[in-house]
C-alpha cells in the first residue's frame, strides 16, 4: 500500500504549481481490459486488497504524459478539464494521478479538484459484500480514496486552496457529513458544462468562501454537453444522459433524457485512440434508447438501423481493439431480437471478455451489460419500477426478464443484473416471488451474474426519505436465502468471475465459524450452508430449512407480443416474428435511418 502522504510533498514545484489540479482516486482512475477491476474493488474490503494484488500484480502501474500529467483519467475527470478549458488556458489546468499531487500542488495553486464515483463505499452492490465480511465502510476503493483526501489535507499548501469535490459518488460526502474529516470544501452535484460550475471555481480562486453543497443544472441540449478530446480511463465516452423508465430509486433517471450527437461521439473515440487508447465503451443508462430520444417513435421501441450504424462505426474505428458494454434494460431484447443478434455479430469480435463455458462464440466471447432486474414481485415491481419493462406490463415482468434473457443468451450476451434486496415495505412474499424468478432461471438454464445489494436510499431520488434494511443482521431468513442462492448460481460456470468466487469462497463456512455467525446473525446459517453445497438444497428444502421456488407460468414472446395494445403494433418490426394475427403491415413506422 502506498503511503498518503509521499515524501516530495514538503518540497514546492518548481513552477510553483498549478491554478487548478484535477485529480481522482487511484482506484477509480486505473484502465483495463473490461470493467472487473474496478468493480472488484468496489465490492472487496481493503483486507482482501491481496486478492486483486495477485490477479492484476501490476494495477498500480499508471501511464503518464511527459510533463508527468495523467495518460488517462475517468470521464467525469476530463470533462471538467473541457469545461475549465473554455476560461482557462492549458497550462493553469491539470489533471494527475493522486501520487503525482506534490509535483503540482505548490504556492500558486488555488483549487484541487476530484471527481470521485464511490469514494464512502456507502452505495447499493458495494457497501453489502464489505459489510458481510464485516468492514461496512471500508472496500478498496474507500480505501484509497480516503487516502487521496488524506494527501490533499496533508499539503502544506492547503490553506491556499479550496477543495471541491464533484461526480456521481460527491452525496456520499454529504450524506455522510465527512467535509471536515476529509478536508472538502464543497461538493457539486451536477455538470460541470453548467456555468455555476465555472462560477464556482471562479469564486475559489479569488479565495472566496465556498458554500458546502452546490446544486447546478444539467444542460438541456444534447449540443451543450462537452466530450473528452484525451483518453479516458475504459475509453468511456458518454452515449446517453436519463433513461426515461422513471425508476423511484434511480439517480441518472433524474437527469434529462438525451442521446449525444453521433459525430461528437466519433470524435471522442478518435480521441482516446489518439492517445493510446484501445478499449472504447459508451457510458449511459441505457444503450437501446440511443437515436430514439424525441423522435415519433415511442424511445422503447430501439431505433434498429441507427445503434447498428453507431456501434459499427465505433469498432471498425482503426485503433479500437476492445469494446465493452455499459448499461441497457431487458425489454429491448424481447421487443427486438434481431437487433440483439445484428449487435452480437459486430461487438462479439472486439469484446474482451471470454466466458469459456457458456459462450458459444467460436473464441467464447462474451458480452456482458448492466441490467436491474431488481425483484421478482410483481407487487414490488409496481411500487418502485412500474414502467421498468415497457413496453410491456409490469405485471409481466418476470416473464421480460426471463423472455429477454433467453434472447440474449442465444447471442453470448451473459448481463450482470442487479437486484434489489430489503426494498421498504418488502415482504416475504415478496422475496418468495424473487426467489421463484431465480429458480425458475436456473431451471431454464440461463445465465446471468446476479448482483444482490441491500436497497440504499439514493440520494435525491423518490425513495431517498424511505428506509429498508440497513444491516445484514435484520435479513431475514429468505432474504438470505436469495442473497446466497444468486451467488451460488453466479459460481455454476467456475469462472465468470474471478472475484466473486474468491471473495465467497473466502468467507463460506471457515469465516462462518471464526465471525460471520455472530455478526450476520442467525438467519445467515442455512442460507450460507445452502451456498456451500455442505447440504444438498433438496435435503434443506424437506427439513423447512430454506424455501422451496416455485416454478413460474411465463409468457413466451409471442404472447409478450400478443399482450401490446394495438397502438405499439406499429413499432414492431415484422422480420422477428411473432406478430399480432391482427396486424396488418403498413408501412414499417419505425424510423429506418440513422441517427442524423
Ligand atoms: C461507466 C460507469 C462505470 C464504469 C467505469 C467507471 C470509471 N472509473 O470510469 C465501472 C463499470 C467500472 C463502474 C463501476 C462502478 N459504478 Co459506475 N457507472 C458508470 C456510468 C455508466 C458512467 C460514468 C461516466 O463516466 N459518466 C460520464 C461522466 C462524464 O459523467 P460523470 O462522471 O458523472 O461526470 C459529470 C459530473 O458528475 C460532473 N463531475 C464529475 N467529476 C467532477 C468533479 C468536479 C470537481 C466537478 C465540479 C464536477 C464533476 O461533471 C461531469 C460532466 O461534465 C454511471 C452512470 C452514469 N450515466 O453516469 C455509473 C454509476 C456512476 N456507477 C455507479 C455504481 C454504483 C458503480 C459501482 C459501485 C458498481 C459496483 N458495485 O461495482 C462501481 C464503483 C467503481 C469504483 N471504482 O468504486 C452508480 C453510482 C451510484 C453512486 N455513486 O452512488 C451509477 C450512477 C450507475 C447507476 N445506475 O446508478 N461504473
Ligand atoms: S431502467 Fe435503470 S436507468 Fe432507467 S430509470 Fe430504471 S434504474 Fe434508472
Amino acid at each position: 500500500m502506498s503511503s498518503p502522504i509521499p515524501a516530495s510533498a514538503t518540497q514546492a514545484p518548481a513552477d510553483g504549481g498549478r491554478l487548478i489540479v484535477l485529480t481522482a482516486p487511484l482506484t477509480e482512475a486505473i484502465d483495463h481490459a473490461g470493467y472487473f477491476i474496478q468493480m472488484a474493488m468496489a465490492s472487496l474490503p481493503i483486507w482482501m486488497e491481496g486478492v486483486i494484488n495477485r490477479k492484476y500484480p501490476k494495477w498500480r502501474e499508471v501511464e503518464h504524459n511527459e510533463d508527468g500529467s495523467a495518460r488517462y483519467m475517468p470521464a467525469g475527470v476530463r470533462l471538467v478539464e473541457k469545461s475549465l478549458q473554455r476560461e482557462y488556458c492549458n497550462d493553469d489546468i491539470v489533471a494527475c494521478f493522486p501520487d503525482d499531487l506534490a509535483k503540482f500542488v505548490g504556492p500558486r495553486t488555488r483549487v484541487v479538484a476530484v471527481s470521485t464515483h464511490n469514494p464512502l463505499g456507502v452505495t447499493f452492490a458495494a457497501g453489502v459484500y464489505t459489510s458481510i465480511f464485516g468492514s461496512s465502510r471500508m472496500p478498496i476503493n474507500s480505501h484509497y480514496s480516503r487516502e487521496l483526501f488524506a494527501q490533499i489535507k496533508a499539503s502544506p499548501y492547503r490553506d491556499n486552496f479550496k477543495v471541491i469535490v464533484g461526480g456521481s459518488g460527491g452525496w456520499q460526502i454529504i450524506q455522510t457529513d465527512t467535509y471536515e474529516e476529509l478536508s472538502v470544501d464543497c461538493v457539486v452535484e451536477g455538470r460541470s458544462e453548467s456555468v455555476d460550475t465555472l462560477e464556482l471555481f471562479r469564486k475559489a480562486i479569488q479565495g472566496e468562501e465556498l458554500p458546502r453543497r452546490v446544486e447546478v443544472k444539467h444542460p438541456l441540449e444534447r449540443e451543450a454537453n462537452l466530450f473528452p478530446d484525451t483518453r479516458t480511463t475504459f475509453g468511456v465516452v458518454e452515449m446517453t444522459t436519463g433513461c426515461g423508465r422513471r425508476c423511484k430509486f434511480c439517480v441518472p433517471d433524474l437527469n434529462p433524457q438525451i442521446d449525444l450527437p453521433k459525430e461528437k461521439i466519433m470524435d471522442a473515440v478518435r480521441a482516446n485512440v489518439r492517445h493510446g487508447n484501445k478499449q472504447i465503451s459508451l457510458a449511459t443508462e441505457d444503450m437501446f434508447i440511443w437515436g430514439q430520444v424525441h423522435t415519433d417513435t415511442p424511445f422503447y421501441f430501439p431505433n434498429r438501423e441507427a445503434l447498428v450504424d453507431l456501434y459499427s462505426d465505433i469498432v471498425n474505428t482503426p485503433g479500437v481493439e476492445q469494446h465493452v458494454l455499459s448499461h441497457c434494460t431487458i425489454a429491448p431484447a424481447v421487443v427486438d431480437p434481431l437487433l440483439i443478434k445484428q449487435l452480437s455479430d459486430l461487438l462479439l469480435p472486439k469484446s474482451p471478455i471470454h466466458f469459456p463455458y457458456l459462450s458459444s462464440h467460436p473464441e467464447k466471447k462474451a458480452l456482458a451489460p448492466l441490467i436491474g432486474l431488481e425483484t421478482g414481485s410483481i407487487r414490488m415491481a409496481k411500487q418502485i419500477m412500474s414502467s421498468k419493462g415497457v413496453p410491456f406490463s409490469i405485471e409481466d415482468w418476470p416473464s421480460v426478464v426471463l423472455e429477454g434473457l433467453r434472447v440474449l443468451n442465444e447471442n453470448n450476451w451473459f448481463p450482470a443484473m442487479t437486484l434489489i434486496v430489503g426494498n421498504p415495505g418488502e415482504t416475504d412474499e415478496d422475496v418468495m416471488e424473487t426467489i421463484d424468478l431465480v429458480y425458475e432461471l436456473e431451471r431454464r438454464g440461463l445465465f446471468a451474474f446476479l448482483i444482490p445489494s441491500i436497497f440504499t436510499p439514493l440520494h435525491d431520488t423518490r425513495m431517498e426519505k424511505e428506509t429498508g434494511v440497513t444491516q445484514t443482521r435484520q435479513l431475514t431468513p429468505l432474504q438470505w436465502q436469495l442473497m446466497m442462492k444468486c451467488w451460488k448460481m453466479n459460481l455454476r460456470p467456475g469462472q465468470y468471475s474471478w472475484w466473486g468466487p474468491m471473495a465467497w469462497r473466502v468467507g463460506s463456512i471457515g469465516m462462518w465459524l471464526y465471525k460471520l455467525r455472530r455478526l450476520n446473525g442467525p438467519n445467515f446459517t442455512w442460507p450460507l450452508l445452502m451456498f456451500s453445497g455442505a447440504i444438498p438444497e433438496k435435503t434443506m428444502q424437506r427439513m423447512g430449512k430454506i424455501y422451496r421456488g416455485k416454478p413460474l407460468r411465463v409468457k413466451t414472446r409471442r404472447e409478450l407480443i400478443a399482450s401490446l395494445k394495438p397502438r405499439d403494433w406499429p413499432y414492431l418490426r415484422a422480420d422477428n416474428g411473432d406478430m399480432p394475427i391482427e396486424y396488418v403491415p403498413r408501412i414499417d413506422a419505425q424510423a429506418m435511418t440513422a441517427q442524423p
